[in-house]
């Protein structure tokens, strides 16, 4: 099997040393996966070699999507917290896996049930959209959940005027520059990831590639999205490039979403902001994928009565078929 040469995942303290390179572990885990019928799940911003191993990947709409499809009772899922989650939800029967449970991820956990109830008390005409970078337990408190792909598609089919928002502050005002006959109220969380990504950085990198497209993540600040030339979920990020008649592109994104970029368009350069990088994606390892499977664990688990309410919203939303 021929490995990715871009990134690469350090052991961290807690793990054992593997026997062999990363290739001997990636071949052990092919076996694993058919032996115990596992489904492998990554997001765009898993390491290189993590992705490599998936059977599916993609942004947080598409690997919702990828969870609803999977035929195998176990399912392991390379990403943060959420998504995991989520993939337990949408899969109650199905053992879920995640192969560190403190990959969490900050964006999710800066809204709370007691912060959202207080907003609903304030707004009671307002629907409740989560953002799917939320809790289980926040995602049982809303409507209806959206994600990066179709953020501004799940606003407009709601009927209510008043729309709250949560927890992407900036994605919540890309929301009501597209939607300005709703009043979106915003939660004021945002990912570091995309906060970080600034306008003097983006000309800095344009400078010196001046037929370069700059395409931004749409969690990024409305200075930045107004200097790109687009802004997309990581999923319209590789539908874009994959159609773009362009060979340059800088991308305002985590880092690794190079990786997915150019393994699909090879003959295609990328240039990113050194820091973009989230520490939390990039708690899963190879090694811990390798652990997961033997050991099948960790499971993930969601109280029965919350993961209820919460599997109402996300399937509101996988109903709602179009993206922006
Ligand atoms: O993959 C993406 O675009 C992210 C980070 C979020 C989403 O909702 O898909």
């Amino acid at each position: 099997m021929s490995l990715p040469v871009i990134g690469g995942s350090p052991p961290e303290e807690d793990e054992a040393p593997a026997a062999g390179g990363l290739e001997a572990i990636s071949a052990r885990i092919q076996e694993l996966k058919r032996e115990h019928e596992i489904f492998v799940i990554a997001h765009n911003y898993q390491y290189p070699e993590v992705q490599a191993i998936a059977d599916a990947r993609g942004d947080a709409l598409e690997v919702s999507f990828a969870a609803a499809r999977a035929t195998q009772p176990n399912i392991l899922f390379c990403g943060v917290d959420f998504m995991a989650e989520t993939a337990k939800l949408i899969n109650p029967g199905k053992r879920v896996m995640i192969p560190d449970d403190r990959a969490f991820c900050p964006l999710a956990a800066m809204s709370d049930v007691e912060g959202l109830r207080l907003l609903k008390e304030r707004y009671p005409e307002a629907a409740v959209v989560a953002y799917m970078n939320s809790s289980a337990a926040v995602k049982a408190e809303a409507d209806i959940c959206c994600a990066a792909a179709n953020a501004v598609t799940v606003c407009r089919s709601l009927d209510a005027r008043e729309i709250i928002f949560a927890p992407d502050q900036n994605l919540g005002q890309y929301i009501q520059r597209h939607l300005p006959d709703k009043e979106i109220v915003i939660w004021p969380g945002y990912c570091h990831v995309h906060q970080n990504q600034s306008v003097d950085e983006l000309v800095a990198i344009r400078s010196n590639h001046p037929d370069a497209e700059i395409i931004v993540h749409v969690e990024c600040p409305p200075d930045v999205i107004d200097l790109a030339d687009h802004a997309f979920s990581t999923g319209g990020m590789m539908r874009h490039v994959r159609e773009s008649p362009k060979r340059e592109f800088i991308i305002a994104t985590e880092r690794d979403m190079v990786y997915a970029l150019k393994r699909d368009n090879p003959e295609k350069l990328f240039y990113t902001a050194a820091r973009a990088v989230c520490p939390t994606h990039k708690r899963i390892t190879l090694r811990k994928v390798l652990r997961a499977m033997e050991t099948m664990e960790p499971e993930v688990q969601v109280d029965p009565v919350v993961a209820k309410r919460a599997r109402a919203s996300v399937e509101r939303m996988l109903q709602v078929k179009a993206r922006d």
